[in-house]
């Protein structure tokens, strides 16, 4: 029996690298868990090159996503952070930077705002942008990068170093673009946004670990399919907002909403500028959400 690391999943095999630095095709047995990506696990050589996977080992963190039947489904294991990666173009949505981030909270992952593509701004946009994020600054790292001009890149280097880390963002944002920069000799694929629409292309197809030369490891993924909001309860969405659990435990009734209940100590914040506005609408949309996805 072997130790390896799952680096990627196809269908129904996955590439672990052995210790040794190997990669092998494998199977899992019938009945088992299935594994996901960043998992340890105990392997047993097959035919040369491949291997069957006999046990997962117990998994510091998990994130996981809705599928079918009300079950979760393993997404990636082992995380320390989520980079969550917007751009001007495809424009960003706050409101799925808010889902990623309640996602985030639940699987007590850390999360990194990472707004990419810093060149297509004009200062007036740059000036835009950091307004709209400014509710952010104090609660998540936030940076302006840009995978073309290099900006941020150190900064972004020094976040990484020795920590396994998830890039999440809509599809064309630049995770792939980014990942590239920091893996240089790695034949990563990127793609064009499409010229009509401004979106990405969903290029890249499944989630896949790779090395940080200066120590830990980034996991690049298709973005966005990989965060639902399905299973989450309407009473624990506040708590995802984290600038908001200060005040929960002080309304009036314990299973407030904070959407119009009365004495609601969150809604009293917003009103004395404590807790931003916007971002307690995005609360309130997502909660109007919720019923309907889960
Ligand atoms: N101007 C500019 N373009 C960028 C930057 N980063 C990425 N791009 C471009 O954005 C497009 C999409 O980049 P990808 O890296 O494929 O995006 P992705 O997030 O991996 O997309 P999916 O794999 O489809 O989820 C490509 O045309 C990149 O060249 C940047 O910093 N500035
Ligand atoms: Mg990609
Ligand atoms: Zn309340």
């Amino acid at each position: 029996m072997q130790l390896g690391r799952i680096i990627a999943h196809f269908g129904r095999h996955w590439a672990v690298e052995g210790e040794a630095g190997q990669i092998l095709l494998c199977h899992t047995r019938r009945h088992c868990a299935p594994p996901c990506v960043g998992d340890q696990v105990k392997w047993q050589p097959t035919d040369p090159g491949h291997g069957v996977i006999v046990e997962i080992l117990p998994r510091r963190t998990l994130l996981t996503r809705p599928g079918r039947a009300g079950k979760f489904r393993p997404v990636a294991a082992n995380l320390d952070q989520v980079l969550i990666v917007i751009a001007p173009a495809p424009a960003y949505d706050l409101l799925l930077v808010d889902q990623y981030l309640v996602v985030c909270e639940q699987h007590s992952l850390q999360s990194i705002i990472l707004f990419n593509k810093t060149d297509l701004l004009s200062p007036a946009g740059r000036h835009h942008a950091e307004k709209d994020l400014a509710p952010y600054r104090d609660l998540y790292p936030l940076l302006f990068i840009s995978a073309r001009s290099g900006e941020g890149m150190e900064r972004l280097r020094a976040r990484l170093k020795n920590k396994t880390s998830l890039f999440a963002g809509q599809s064309g944002v630049g995770k792939s673009s980014l990942l590239k920069r920091l893996v240089p000799d790695k034949d990563i694929r990127t793609g064009e946004l499409s010229p009509g629409t401004r979106r990405g292309r969903h290029t890249t197809t499944s989630a896949m670990l790779f090395h940080f030369p200066e120590g830990g490891d980034i996991i690049d993924t298709p973005g966005v399919a990989i965060f639902g909001l399905a299973g989450i309860d309407p009473g624990k969405l506040a708590w995802g907002y984290k600038e908001f659990r200060a005040y929960i435990e002080r309304c009036r009734f314990n299973d407030c909403l904070h959407a119009g209940d009365l004495g609601c100590a969150v809604k009293q914040a917003v009103d004395k500028g404590e807790i931003s506005l916007p971002r307690y609408r995005r609360y309130l949309k997502l909660l109007e959400k919720l019923p309907k996805i889960s």
